[in-house]
């Protein structure tokens, strides 16, 4: 946990902040839109980095299957290289803040606004029997996870961009009203790996609820099962490695190496021209399970070791709530809550 004593010399940094939902585990999607940038933000910025366990509740979840998963999600941001030294981490169920800033900022939200969003249109649909009024208040509490933390950056796949936007209109709409109170933060949505598709149907984002295991990729599967997977992802007709509108399958792939690998789509589409999508395939499967290889042993050893996960957890969000606060105490005053 980062000391609370080298609060001022860290306050010169810029805040970023993100979070991740524990559902299934950390897919090939999620890392190369977010954790891995994560992971190189840790040192330029003061960090602050959370399991969105409330966010998980606006799908019907078994509890002991919630609970196993957020522990695991734990482990595995750790072992993706998120280091408890540099960077908050923690579970948002325990830092209280994040919902009771959420109430207040539903006071200061439209339901037009929520009800419009993207992701609640999706998983009204997908959810049809539990549209509850959590899977709608979705934006509003990540707003308030954002906006508590003065953060200046928030890294995100492109599939949260809207309800960023959101945030931005909520915390100028509450500095008109009542003054000066959150910083408008900005969004970092990377240049590759903004939007990995899946492994069967590349016209749609992977996503960890996927229900097809073939669709995914996540950071703790072994080599074996990683290979066999892009072995058999979809591609397209013709044959040409290339980068392009009408090869949605194979633009996927080049996307997944460029950003493993640290190349550009040019500097792949030359590397591989003249060969097959075998050969191709083969290759992105070899270079993602080697990525993930250190990953997964990491995984497995942080996982047996409750005592450190439980320690750094609580560190973690006692050092949020004790940063929370300040901003939290701020706002009550401002809309007229009272304060002894
Ligand atoms: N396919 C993706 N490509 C790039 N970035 C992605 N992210 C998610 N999917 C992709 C980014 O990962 C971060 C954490 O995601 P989340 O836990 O908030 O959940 P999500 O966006 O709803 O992702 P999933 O995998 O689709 O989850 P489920 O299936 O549980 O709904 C975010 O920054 C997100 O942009």
């Amino acid at each position: 946990m980062a000391e609370l004593t080298n609060e001022t010399e860290k306050s010169a940094k810029k805040v970023c902040l993100s979070g991740i939902q524990p559902t299934g585990t950390v897919t090939l999607g999620n890392y190369l839109g977010a954790v891995q940038n994560w992971q190189n933000m840790q040192n330029d910025f003061n960090s602050i980095f959370f399991i969105a366990d409330l966010h998980a509740l606006t799908v019907r979840r078994d509890p002991s299957e919630l609970k196993q998963t957020s522990l695991s999600f734990f482990a595995q941001l750790l072992a993706c290289g998120i280091n408890p030294e540099k960077s908050m981490l923690y579970f948002q169920s325990q830092v209280h803040e994040h919902a009771e800033l959420a109430w207040i900022l539903n006071c200061n939200t439209y339901v037009g606004e929520t009800s419009r969003m993207t992701q609640f249109k999706d998983k009204s649909a997908k959810h049809a029997d539990n549209i509850n009024m959590g899977l709608m208040d979705y934006p509003v509490l990540m707003a308030a996870d954002i906006l508590l933390f003065q953060s200046d950056l928030v890294p995100v796949g492109i599939d949260q961009k809207q309800h960023l936007e959101l945030t931005r209109d909520i915390a100028i709409r509450f500095n008109n009203l009542y003054g000066e109170t959150f910083k408008v933060p900005e969004g970092y949505i990377p240049p590759m790996g903004a939007k990995i598709c899946s492994l069967q149907d590349p016209t749609v984002k992977m996503s960890k609820s996927d229900p097809n295991p073939k669709a995914t990729i996540s950071v703790i599967e072994d080599e074996a099962s990683i290979i066999k997977k892009f072995k058999s992802a979809v591609t397209d007709s013709g044959s040409e490695i290339v980068m392009r509108e009408d090869k949605p399958g194979v633009s996927n792939l080049i996307t997944i190496y460029a950003a493993i690998e640290g190349k550009t789509p040019a500097q792949v589409e030359a590397e591989f021209a003249g060969q097959g999508y075998g050969t191709f395939k083969l290759a992105v499967g070899e270079a993602v399970a080697a990525k993930f290889k250190p990953i997964k042993e990491d995984y497995e050893r942080l996982l047996k070791d409750k005592t450190f996960i439980e320690n750094t957890a609580k560190g973690g969000a006692e050092y949020a709530s004790y940063i929370a606060q300040k901003t939290l105490k701020k706002v009550k005053k401002k809309v007229g809550l009272i304060s002894f």
